[in-house]
């Protein structure tokens, strides 16, 4: 039996990448009943029929789940920075980050608009994030191209998430790489849809002509910390988790506490101090949250 992705759905037709053609499929018997059951990036297993069309019969196990923007088996996000329009926002990097994290999704930075700023700019942002964080980061510029050649092997056989804040370049980006799509409107904020309705119940994975599957996200946009416990936070920070063996208490949340070997890290230039900035908002977030 045929296997297939689910690249997006609409009402109760669900369409599936089935061999590079896109087959439009009804759920059968128990998926017809609960629609949330197959989402954008399900791997189903399709009947074809002699209309063309095709049924659902199976859903394959997920290895992950995005709940917002619900997509199943996320292979990367890329998570899209800028430093320059919109100026660099580092909590809200740092904040996608996290989420990704606990998702337990790789992420992939992606630095846009590098023909806007000088390149000790760009230099900066790359030691900071790739060699003191150790996140991988590709610089690019969406609009100009650079960089483009780069990035394609990484999406080659996966299935990508784009985030980061509305006007980064998400929408510019999917257009350079796939010139088919230039449906894909930019400079157009996408969090809501015409009749006011958030879009994210909507997510299309768009086929790469190069390869792989990838998704605007504007779910993203929304995060709170839900599920993270204050002692879970810490883990969730590479940098931090590659100190913390140091300090003298192993519930040490690198506060005031005596012999912080992730302070000490901090102070030795090898923990970047916006990191460590944003680490302790978002602890003081868990925390104010938690006391009712
Ligand atoms: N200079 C420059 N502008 C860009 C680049 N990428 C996107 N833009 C512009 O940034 C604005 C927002 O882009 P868009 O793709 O809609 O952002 P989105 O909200 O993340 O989808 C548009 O005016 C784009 O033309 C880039 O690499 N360089
Ligand atoms: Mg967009
Ligand atoms: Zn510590």
């Amino acid at each position: 039996m045929p296997l297939g992705y689910v690249i997006r759905s609409h009402s109760n037709i669900y369409y599936v990448l089935v061999d590079g053609q896109e087959v439009e499929c009804r759920p059968r018997g128990k998926f017809r009943l609960d629609q949330t059951q197959v989402r954008a990036g399900d791997h189903v297993e399709v009947r074809l029929e002699a209309d063309g069309e095709g049924r659902i019969d199976k859903v394959l196990p997920r290895r992950n789940c995005l709940e917002r923007p619900p997509v199943a088996n996320v292979d990367q996000c890329l998570v899209v920075f800028t430093l320059a329009e919109p100026e660099a926002d580092y909590p809200f990097l740092d904040r996608v980050l996290i989420h990704v994290e606990q998702a337990g999704v790789a992420p992939l930075i992606l630095l846009n608009k590098i023909d806007l700023v000088e390149q000790e700019a760009v230099d900066a942002f790359v030691r900071t994030y790739r060699d003191q964080v150790g996140y991988p980061v590709l610089p690019i510029s969406a609009r100009e191209g650079w960089g483009l050649d780069a990035l394609l092997p990484h999406l080659v056989g996966k299935i990508s998430v784009l985030a980061g804040h509305s006007g980064v370049g998400k929408s510019q980006l999917i257009r350079a790489l796939e010139p088919r799509r230039q449906d894909v409107r930019v400079g157009e904020v996408s969090a809501k849809s015409r009749k006011g309705r958030h879009t994210t119940r909507h997510v299309e994975l768009i086929p790469l002509s190069s390869g792989g599957l990838l998704a605007d996200a504007p779910g993203f946009t929304y995060l709170e910390f839900q599920d993270i416990e204050k002692w879970n936070l810490r883990d969730y920070f590479p940098e931090i988790v590659r100190h913390q063996a140091a300090c003298r208490y192993s519930d040490c949340l690198h506060r005031a506490e005596p012999d912080c070997g992730v302070r000490a890290a901090l102070q030795a230039g090898e923990i970047p101090e916006s990191r460590y900035e944003s680490y302790l908002l978002f602890l003081a977030e868990i925390e104010s949250k938690k006391r009712w």
